[in-house]
C-alpha cells in the first residue's frame, strides 16, 4: 500500500509476548485519568483513559496536563523507540481504549505551544485497532490495522496534512494502549 509522505510504518518493534505483558505492565501502573470534552455545547466523556509523561507541562483536549517524569517502564521504551526511529522523545501521551467503543476522533498532532520536533512516534500494544487517515483538504483516505507491537511513524505532511482517527467497532475487542511518543519543549 502506498502509504502518504511522512508516514512510516515500521518493522514491530515488540513480539507479541512481550506486548502483551508490557500492555499489562503498563495498564497497572498507569495513573489513568478520565476526562470530559465538550462539543457543540455539550460535555461528554472522553471514551478513552489517558496519561501523559514528560517535562513539560501540554494542554491536551482543554486541560492543562503538569510535567511528570517518565517512569521506569517509559524510560526503557523510549530507547528503544528511538533506536528503531532514529528520533529523539522526551514525552509520551498514553490512551487506554476499554474496549471497542473507546475512540479517538478526527485530528491532527501539530498542535505543540511551544515548538518542539512534531514527529510524533505511535507504538501500539493489546487489540487490532483501524488507524484512519484522511486528507485535510479533502479527497480518498486510507487504513492501517495497527497490530501489537507495531511502530508507526508520523512526521511532516502525514501530520500537518493529514487528519487521523481511531473509530469505535463493533467487534469485540479487548484493551488496546497507544503511546504516542513526542518531543516537546519548555515556554
Ligand atoms: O491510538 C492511536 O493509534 C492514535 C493516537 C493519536 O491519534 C494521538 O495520540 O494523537
Amino acid at each position: 500500500m502506498d502509504l502518504p509522505p511522512g508516514l512510516l510504518l515500521l518493522p514491530p518493534l515488540l513480539p507479541p509476548e512481550e506486548a502483551a505483558r508490557l500492555l499489562a505492565t503498563l495498564v497497572a501502573e498507569t495513573p489513568w485519568e478520565a476526562h470530559t470534552f465538550t462539543i457543540f455545547g455539550r460535555t461528554v466523556p472522553m471514551p478513552r483513559r489517558i496519561q501523559l509523561y514528560g517535562p513539560h507541562g501540554y494542554r491536551y483536549s482543554g486541560l492543562l496536563h503538569p510535567a511528570r517524569p517518565l517512569t521506569p517502564t517509559l524510560e526503557a521504551l523510549r530507547s528503544r523507540v528511538e533506536l528503531a526511529t532514529g528520533l529523539a522523545f522526551n514525552s509520551v501521551l498514553l490512551n487506554l481504549y476499554r474496549d471497542g467503543q473507546d475512540s479517538m476522533g478526527w485530528h491532527q498532532d501539530d498542535d505543540y505551544p511551544h515548538g518542539g520536533q512534531p514527529a510524533v512516534a505511535s507504538l501500539s500494544l493489546g487489540a487490532t485497532r483501524r488507524f484512519r487517515l484522511r486528507p485535510r483538504g479533502g479527497g480518498p483516505g486510507l487504513s492501517l490495522d495497527l497490530d501489537s507491537g507495531s511502530l508507526l511513524v508520523l512526521s511532516g505532511e502525514a501530520l500537518t496534512g493529514w487528519q487521523h482517527a481511531v473509530p469505535r467497532t463493533a467487534r469485540p475487542v479487548g484493551p488496546r494502549l497507544n503511546l504516542t511518543w513526542r518531543h516537546m519543549t519548555g515556554a
